[in-house]
């Protein structure tokens, strides 16, 4: 497995913005835990605490032209990807400011401009609408490539199966990010999953890389290798990111989801907090002082209470337009 990587291989700008996009999503994150209990969100959130240095990782190693699908525990895949907290805050309020006007809520978030090709409530949706993605590019000779997100549990759907085997065939530049947070829902991944998951690459005739997922900068650089290769028409890669997930699998899960995990193994994995792990870095290599990291995440806190303010603010879309931006413009519907 990918473990740590140099970070001399980075420059300091780019180290920092990943530090402070990584603190950008735990705290948008936690805020939202709050807003739910609080009952100011519609719908079900499912929270990314944990698993920052994934989005972050692989988002970086891409251009604003690229795409993602993402998923049910997408917020931080978007933010990683440019998204405005303000606007995404907008859409989970159901506003007219949110990316879709506020009709998509969490989970069917797009954003075209940012190469956002939707957060997903199908679980393995992504998978074959990045394919697609790829694949047009391929056909229209762009030299972007897609990112694919998806978890462990969504791993054991024959889209990803049936995907990874036209992305090899046809060398489409795909990227397949596995999160592997431990969990399906309520149930181990071992308990669901056969073998590992990387190893599902080397049938298909892909490379597969397992990576620590709590390790922002070996994301990075794997993910980086495998936009390389992509780019250069060398077809898709399977990188296997192991991390956790620190919140529930769904905000509100305790009213019915009991103790299903020890609570020595989720105290282990916030002792390996990737933030925290990544900002040490920093400061040891004399990149950040202390007071700048303070000074980042404050600024970001604040940006998080202003996407609330302006969520607030924003109207509901009229009743009139409920139907409208739902379906594909048709000649029949026209
Ligand atoms: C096709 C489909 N089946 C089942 C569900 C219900 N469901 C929502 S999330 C989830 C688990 C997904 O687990 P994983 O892919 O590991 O992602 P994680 O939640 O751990 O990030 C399931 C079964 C769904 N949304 N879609
Ligand atoms: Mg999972």
């Amino acid at each position: 497995m990918t473990t740590t990587s140099a970070l001399k291989d980075l420059s300091q700008d780019d180290a920092i913005m990943m530090l402070r996009n990584m603190i950008r999503i735990r705290r948008f994150e936690e805020k939202l835990s709050v807003l739910f209990k609080r009952g100011k969100l519609p719908g079900f959130v499912h929270l990314y605490t944990g698993e920052e240095a994934i989005a972050v990782g692989a988002c970086s190693a891409l251009r604003t032209d690229d795409r993602i699908t993402s998923t049910h525990r997408g917020h931080g895949h978007l933010i990683a990807k440019g998204a405005r907290v303000d606007r995404m805050m907008a859409e989970l309020f159901g506003r007219v400011d949110g990316y879709c006007r506020g009709k998509g809520g969490s989970m069917h978030i797009v954003s075209f401009e940012l190469g956002i090709i939707g957060t997903n409530g199908i679980v393995g949706g992504g998978i074959p609408i990045g394919t697609g993605s790829a694949w047009a590019d391929r056909h229209l000779g762009r030299d972007n490539v897609t990112i694919v997100f998806f978890g462990d549990g969504a791993s054991n759907q024959g889209v990803f199966f049936e995907s990874m085997n036209i992305a090899s065939v046809w060398g489409l530049p795909v990227i397949f990010v596995c999160e592997n947070n431990g969990y399906t829902e309520w149930t181990p991944t071992s308990e669901l999953t056969a073998g590992n998951i990387v190893d599902r690459a080397a049938p298909m005739g892909i490379p597969g890389e397992a990576v620590d997922g709590n390790d922002v900068v070996a994301m990075r650089f794997a993910v980086e290798r495998a936009v390389e290769r992509a780019r250069k028409g060398e077809g898709p890669t399977l990188i296997e990111a192991k991390s956790y997930r620190w919140n529930g699998h769904n905000e509100g899960e305790e009213a019915f989801a009991g103790a299903y995990r020890p609570d020595e193994e989720q105290a282990a994995w916030r002792e390996r907090d990737p933030i925290l792990a990544f900002g040490e870095r920093l400061v040891e290599n004399e990149w950040l002082s202390r007071d700048e990291w303070a000074a980042i995440d404050s600024d970001e806190q604040a940006q998080i209470e202003a996407a609330v303010e302006f969520a607030e603010n924003s109207p509901f879309p009229d009743a009139e337009e409920a139907l409208d931006h739902l379906f594909a413009p048709s000649k029949e519907r026209a």
